[in-house]
């Protein structure tokens, strides 16, 4: 599922939820795309991994 962030002029991603912090917790979410779809019907396996 794709997420968006937000940020300021120069390109800098803000810290939205103001906890000091700029990570994943300042996105939103996104309308999920069909990769998955498309990746199952290619007979490939999904496998999620998480990154901070
Ligand atoms: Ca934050």
């Amino acid at each position: 599922m794709p997420v968006k962030g937000s940020f300021d002029a120069a390109g800098k991603m803000l810290d939205v939820n103001g906890d000091g912090a700029v990570n994943y917790m300042d996105t939103t979410s996104q309308p999920a795309t069909t990769l998955i779809a498309d990746a199952h019907k290619a007979g490939l396996m999904i496998h999620p991994i998480f990154l901070s």
